[in-house]
């Protein structure tokens, strides 16, 4: 097969098709997975509150390698998973998110805001930057560097690495351990910290480990079937 597609190289993908593996499941089966599958996602919560009890690499590696398992645009995986235990590191993205975000609680948070947010109990003090073992920092990539060194760009980008999240915190809650999606704003400190190209833009700072004994959640309900959803028959 020619590498010249309408004057574009094509030498950068991945070419053909091989068999879906589908592996069948009863109806029975199908019902209780999915009820199972419910009851463990519904207990899921995020919490601010992290032991500094630490977690293998491993474990974060499986948690990143699930979360790149999701649909992208164009199949780019527009992603880097940034994953952190340097103690001083972890320091230094702390003392900086903290600057931003209090700057964003003492002026820029906008009242409509400040009222949707004040049940969550949130502050500008993000103590589990430095008291979780990991942190996990997402970075979506706005363009892609092609095999001949240029620039192009990358294709719903958000919304491949919103799924990409919620694979990736999926796999943490699966494993037995919590994470929270912190989005210090603005984030650009978090590129220029990690050294990362202009081409990636951080997007989610998750710290990963164990619950602190005592973690506290808000007293939230989550909206009932009728509220989220509208079936058409
Ligand atoms: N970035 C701030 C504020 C914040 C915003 C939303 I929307 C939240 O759901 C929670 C917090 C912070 O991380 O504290």
């Amino acid at each position: 097969m020619s590498d010249e597609f309408f004057g574009q190289v094509m030498s950068d993908h991945q070419e053909g098709f091989v068999p879906l593996i589908f592996h069948k499941v009863s109806a029975d089966e199908m019902e209780s997975r999915s009820s199972e599958f419910l009851e463990m996602m519904s207990n899921r919560r995020t919490t601010r509150h992290f032991s500094t009890r630490s977690v293998s690499r491993t474990l974060i590696e499986n948690a990143i390698l699930t979360g790149s398992t999701a649909p992208s645009g164009a199949h780019l995986q527009p992603w880097t998973f940034v994953a952190i235990s340097n103690p001083d590191l972890k320091a230094k993205i702390r003392e900086a998110a903290e600057i931003e975000e209090k700057r964003f609680y003492e002026e820029r948070i906008p009242d409509e805001w400040e009222e949707v947010l004040a049940p969550l109990g949130t502050d500008y003090v993000k103590e589990h930057i430095t008291d979780a073992p990991w942190v996990v920092v997402l970075f979506r990539h706005t363009q892609r560097k092609r095999e001949n060194g240029e620039w192009s760009p990358t294709y719903y980008s958000q919304e491949s690495c919103g799924i990409a999240a919620g694979m990736f915190i999926s796999a943490i809650h699966n494993m037995g351990l919590v994470t929270l999606t912190h989005t210090p704003s603005p984030m650009g400190f978090l590129g220029d910290i990690l050294g990362r190209g202009e081409h990636e833009k951080a997007m989610l700072l998750m710290p990963v480990g164990y619950p602190s004994d005592g973690a506290e959640v808000p007293n939230l309900q989550r909206k009932e079937l009728d509220e989220i959803s509208d079936f058409i028959e």
